[in-house]
C-alpha cells in the first residue's frame, strides 16, 4: 500500500522560497491536479472500490442511472453521479460492503441520427463517446467498481436479453400483432405512447401519424395489479410524486360494464363506466372510431369512412386525444336504456379510445365535462340527475356538475345520495343481467419493437408463415456493426416503411431473421440486476441475490414512469422465472433536480451548457463536487453559478491551510496549559454535535448542503480556537481529523491527502466513520445574563461550567455587548456560575 503523506510534504520545492524548500515540512498551496491524480491512482492500485460478495457484512447497493453515451458528460450527469458517490462513500465508511457500478445505455436512435450527421457508423460513434465519457467520469473520482462495467450494445450484454426474450415468448408474455402505432415519419419508426409529446415524436419533433403495422408486444397488463399494489411497499423510500405518476399511468379503476340492447340487432353494446349513479342522465352512447361496429358500418357509410380517415391522421397517445376538440358523427344506430327503456342515439366519437374499457362510453353531458362540451357542439339533449347535497344551485348552462350529490329526475332512485343510488342502480342492473362489476387498468401492453438498426436484434426467425425463436445455440444474434450493413438496413427500412406489404413474410422457404430491434428501454429494464450478478455463463451469477435489491437508486425524475415502471415489471417477471428474488428492484429512490443556468434548464439546445471537464481542469474535481452538493438539496433545482464554484474552491484552500497551519504549529514547543477548560469543552461539543448532524444528513436526509454548511462552521470554530497547549493541540487535531473525514464522501481527493498530513497511517477510504461521543454531546449550554452596572444588557449562550474568563471573552467578542464596556475600566466582575455575569465599571 502506498502512502501519499511523504509526497505531500516534499513535492513543493520548485515554487516555494529557498528557505521553505530547505525546510521540506513547510506548507504549500492547494494544487488539486496532482493531488487528485495521486488519490485516484491510490484507489486504483488498492482496488478500493472493488465489490466482492461477503455474507458476513451488510451490503449496500447504490446505483445511479447509467448514461446514454451522447458524447460529453454534462452537468446533469455530474450532479447525479456525485450525489450517488457521496452516498456510496458514506455507506462504505459505515462499514457496509458497497457496490457502486457504472455502464452505458448504448443503443438508441440518437446514435443513428448523430452517425448520419457525422458520416460514421453508429457503433464507431457510440464507442468513441463511451471512451471520452469514461475518462471524464474517472476524473471525477467516483468510487465505481469498473470491473462490472456494462455496455448494452455489446453482444456479451444483449445475448442475455435475447435469451430472456425467448423465455418471455415461450411463456406467452410476448406476442406479435397488427397494431395501430404512432408512426414518426422523420425518424421512420414506431414510438411508444410515452414517446409522443404534444402530438410530436419526442426526438424528431415531427407530427406523429397513426399506422397499422405488425409489432411485438410485452404483456405488461398481465402484471398490472401487482405493479399497482407493489407501490404501497415503496411509499417509505420513493418520492410521493413518482408514486403518484406511476399510479396515474397504471390507472386502476373500479367500475361497471353495462349492456345497452341495440335496436334491430341481436347484439348489445357494452359500456364501461365508473359512474353508474349517472345512468339516468345518459343522452347517447359513443363508440370509438376503431370499434368493430363502426368498422362494419363504414362499409356502407361514406361520411363515416371520411370521419374515421380524418381521425387516423391524429396520434394515438391518450394525452393527445384529451387535448383536441372532440368531434363525432351520428351512426344512425339506436339503442335502449337498460332501466328506463328510452331510445338513445349511437354516435362515433374521436375521444373514445378502443384500448380502454370496451371502446364505448355512455355520454352524460350534465355530469362529465367532456360529454358536456360534446353535447354543446352537436346540440345533444342533456338531463341533470345529480344535484349538490348542500342545496347550492349548480348552473348546468355553464358546465357539468361532476361531484357527488343527491339523485333527482332519476325515477325510483330519487332522493338517494349518489353513492347509494349508484349501488342501487348496479344491483338492479345485475338482477336484469345487464351489468357486471369490473376493474380496469389504463396500462397497455408495451410495444417493444422498433424499425431501427441500432438496437438489440429480436431473436425470432420466420420460415414461411411461421415465426419462431432463434435456436439457443444461435445466440447471440449479433448486429452487424459495419458501415455497409448499416447503410443497407437504412435503405431497406426507408422503403419498407412506406410499403406495409413488404413486411409480409416471404414464402421462398428461406429462414429470415426479424429485422426489427428492441426498444432501448428493454436494455435499461434489467441492467441493475446484471451489475449485481455479472458473469459469462449465465444471465446472472448467484451474487445477484446477495446484492439485490438496489438500496439506493439515484436519477432524474423524467424516468418516473417509463424506465422505473418497466424495471419493476422486469423484476417481477425475472422473479417468476426464478432468476432472482424479491418483489421490487429499488428500495429507495432519489430523484435529483435539474441543473439550471439563469433560471433555465441547462441544455445543449439552449446553448447554455457548462463543460465539466473545463471546470475540472481549472479547479479540480473536488471543487465541482463540493459546489453541486452545496448549492442545493439534491431533489431541488440547482442554479449554476461561477461564483459558487469559486466559493467552493476558496473553502478547500482554507481547509488545506487550516490543516497545514496546524501541522506547522505542532512542530514548535507547545505553550503552557491555559485554564480555559470551557473553551475546549465547547469545541469538543461542537465537533461531536457536528458528527451527529452530518451523519444524519448523509445517511438519512441526503441533505449534503446542510452537512457541508455545518462542516464549514466547524472549520471556522477550529480556526478560531487558539489554545496552543498540548491539550489544545490534541483537541484541534481531533477536530481537524473529524472535519477531514466527514468531508471525504463529498471531496474525496483533498481529504485523502490531508488525512495523511494529519499523521494517520491508514488511508481514509479504509477508515470508519466517526461516532459522536455522547459525553461530549451532553455538555449542554446555559443562558448567561450579561449585566453592566447591574443593568441587563443581553444574554449569551455558553457551555455549562464556563469559567469567568471564557464568559468575559465571549462578551467582549460580541460587538454590541462590548460597546457598553469598552470605553470604561472594569472595576469588578461578579459571576454566578451558569447564570450571570455583572460588569461593575468605573
Ligand atoms: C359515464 C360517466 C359519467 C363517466 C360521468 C364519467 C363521469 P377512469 O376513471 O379513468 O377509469 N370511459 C370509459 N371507457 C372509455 C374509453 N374507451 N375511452 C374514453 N373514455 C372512456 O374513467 C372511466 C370513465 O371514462 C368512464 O365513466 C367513462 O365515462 C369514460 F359523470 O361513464 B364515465
Amino acid at each position: 500500500m502506498t502512502l501519499c503523506a511523504t509526497k505531500i510534504t516534499t513535492d513543493d520545492t520548485e515554487t516555494d522560497s529557498a528557505g521553505a524548500a530547505r525546510d521540506n515540512r513547510a506548507p504549500h498551496p492547494y494544487r488539486p491536479r496532482e493531488l487528485e491524480r495521486q488519490a485516484q491512482e491510490f484507489w486504483r492500485r488498492n482496488s478500493s472500490f472493488r465489490a466482492r460478495q461477503d455474507p458476513q457484512r451488510e451490503k449496500f447497493y447504490c446505483l445511479s442511472m447509467f448514461p446514454y453515451p451522447s458524447g460529453q458528460l454534462h452537468m446533469g450527469h455530474v450532479r447525479n453521479y456525485v450525489i450517488g458517490d457521496a452516498i456510496s462513500r458514506y455507506q462504505g465508511m459505515l462499514g457496509k460492503n458497497v457496490l457502486q457500478p457504472m455502464g452505458w445505455d448504448a443503443f438508441g436512435l440518437p446514435a443513428e441520427n448523430a452517425a448520419i450527421e457525422h458520416n460514421k457508423s453508429p457503433a464507431d460513434w457510440t464507442y468513441a463517446n463511451i471512451k471520452t465519457m469514461r475518462s471524464q467520469l474517472r476524473r471525477l473520482g467516483l468510487a465505481y467498481d469498473w470491473r462490472r462495467e456494462i455496455t448494452t450494445c455489446r453482444p456479451d450484454y444483449y445475448r442475455w436479453e435475447q435469451w430472456f426474450f425467448i423465455r418471455l415468448f415461450a411463456k406467452g408474455l410476448i406476442y406479435r400483432k397488427d397494431a395501430w402505432v404512432n408512426w414518426d415519419p422523420v425518424d421512420k419508426t414506431v414510438l411508444a405512447n410515452e414517446q409522443v409529446i404534444d402530438g410530436k415524436g419526442w426526438r424528431s419533433g415531427a407530427a406523429v401519424e397513426r399506422r397499422k403495422a405488425p409489432q411485438w408486444f410485452l404483456k405488461t397488463t398481465h402484471y398490472a395489479e401487482e405493479l399497482w399494489s407493489g407501490l404501497e411497499d415503496l411509499r417509505a423510500g420513493w418520492p410521493k410524486q413518482v408514486i403518484k405518476m406511476q399510479k396515474a399511468w397504471i390507472g386502476k379503476s373500479h367500475g361497471v360494464e353495462i349492456q345497452f340492447a341495440l335496436q334491430g340487432r341481436a347484439q348489445s353494446l357494452s359500456v364501461f363506466t365508473t359512474r353508474p349513479d349517472t345512468l339516468m342522465g345518459v343522452s347517447c352512447i359513443a363508440l370509438s372510431p376503431e370499434h368493430p361496429l363502426v368498422v362494419e358500418l363504414m362499409k356502407e357509410r361514406e361520411d363515416l369512412r371520411d370521419f374515421v380517415a380524418a381521425y387516423k391522421k391524429c396520434p394515438t397517445a391518450e394525452s393527445e386525444s384529451a387535448r383536441r376538440e372532440k368531434t363525432g358523427l351520428d351512426t344512425g344506430l339506436r339503442c335502449v336504456h337498460p332501466l328506463s327503456g328510452a331510445v338513445l342515439p349511437v354516435w362515433c366519437a374521436d375521444f373514445v379510445l378502443m384500448e380502454y374499457g370496451s371502446g364505448a362510453v355512455m355520454s352524460v353531458p350534465a355530469h362529465d365535462q367532456r360529454d358536456w362540451l360534446f353535447a354543446q357542439r352537436y346540440s345533444l339533449p342533456w338531463r341533470a340527475v345529480i344535484y349538490p347535497a348542500d342545496g347550492e344551485p349548480h348552473d348546468f348552462q355553464r358546465g357539468a356538475y361532476t361531484g357527488a350529490g343527491i339523485l333527482r329526475n332519476a325515477g325510483a332512485y330519487d332522493g338517494m345520495p349518489s353513492s347509494q343510488g349508484g349501488e342501487a342502480i348496479v344491483r338492479d342492473l345485475e338482477t336484469k343481467r345487464r351489468a357486471q362489476r369490473v376493474t380496469q387498468y389504463r396500462l397497455r401492453d408495451w410495444g417493444i419493437s422498433r424499425q431501427r438498426y441500432w438496437g438489440c436484434p429480436i431473436p425470432m426467425v420466420y420460415v414461411g408463415d411461421e415465426c419462431r425463436p432463434a435456436p439457443e445455440e444461435d445466440l447471440p444474434r449479433v448486429l452487424d456493426e459495419s458501415m455497409r450493413a448499416w447503410r443497407e438496413r437504412r435503405r431497406a427500412q426507408a422503403q419498407s416503411a412506406d410499403d406495409e406489404n413488404s413486411r409480409a413474410p416471404r414464402d421462398d422457404g428461406e429462414p429470415r431473421y426479424e429485422t426489427d430491434t428492441l426498444d432501448t428501454f428493454f436494455e435499461s429494464s434489467w441492467y441493475y440486476a446484471r451489475f449485481a450478478g455479472i458473469c459469462d455463463k449465465k444471465i446472472f451469477s448467484e451474487e445477484v441475490d446477495y446484492w439485490l435489491p438496489v438500496d439506493q437508486y439515484v436519477g432524474g425524475i423524467e424516468h418516473a414512469v417509463l424506465h422505473l415502471l418497466y424495471a419493476r415489471l422486469f423484476h417481477k417477471i425475472m422473479r417468476d422465472f426464478g432468476l432472482l428474488k424479491g418483489d421490487e428492484p429499488f428500495m429507495r429512490l432519489l430523484a435529483q433536480g435539474m441543473v439550471l443556468k439563469d433560471g433555465q434548464k441547462m441544455s445543449k439546445s439552449r446553448n447554455n451548457t457548462v463543460n465539466p471537464e473545463r471546470l475540472i481542469d481549472r479547479y479540480g474535481a473536488d471543487t465541482i463536487r463540493l459546489f453541486v452538493l452545496f448549492a442545493a438539496p439534491p431533489e431541488q433545482a440547482l442554479e449554476w453559478s461561477e461564483s459558487g464554484v469559486e466559493g467552493a474552491f476558496r473553502f478547500l484552500k482554507r481547509l488545506w491551510k487550516a490543516v497545514f497551519d496546524h501541522c506547522r504549529r505542532e512542530r514548535t514547543e507547545p505553550s503552557r496549559p491555559r485554564s480555559e477548560r470551557a473553551q475546549c469543552r465547547a469545541l469538543r461539543h461542537e465537533i461531536h454535535a457536528t458528527i451527529a448532524k452530518v451523519s444524519d444528513d448523509l445517511g438519512r436526509r441526503y441533505t449534503f448542503n446542510t452537512a457541508i454548511a455545518a462542516l464549514m462552521k466547524l472549520m471556522n470554530s477550529i480556526n478560531r480556537f487558539d489554545d496552543d497547549s498540548q491539550r489544545g493541540r490534541d483537541l484541534r487535531r481531533e477536530g481537524l481529523s473529524a472535519l477531514v473525514m466527514m468531508l471525504s464522501p463529498m471531496v474525496p481527493h483533498i481529504t485523502h491527502s490531508l488525512w495523511f498530513a494529519l499523521g494517520h497511517k491508514k488511508a481514509l477510504v479504509e477508515c470508519r466513520w466517526p461516532l459522536a461521543d455522547p459525553q461530549a454531546l451532553s455538555v449542554d449550554s446555559r443562558e448567561i445574563a450579561v449585566q453592566v452596572n447591574g443593568k441587563l444588557r443581553g444574554r449569551l449562550s455558553m457551555p455549562s461550567g464556563s469559567e469567568q474568563s471564557a464568559i468575559q471573552a465571549a462578551v467582549m467578542a460580541d460587538k454590541r455587548l462590548a460597546s457598553f464596556i469598552a470605553p470604561h475600566t472594569i472595576r469588578r466582575l461578579i459571576v454566578v456560575p451558569d447564570r450571570l455575569i455583572n460588569f461593575v465599571l468605573d
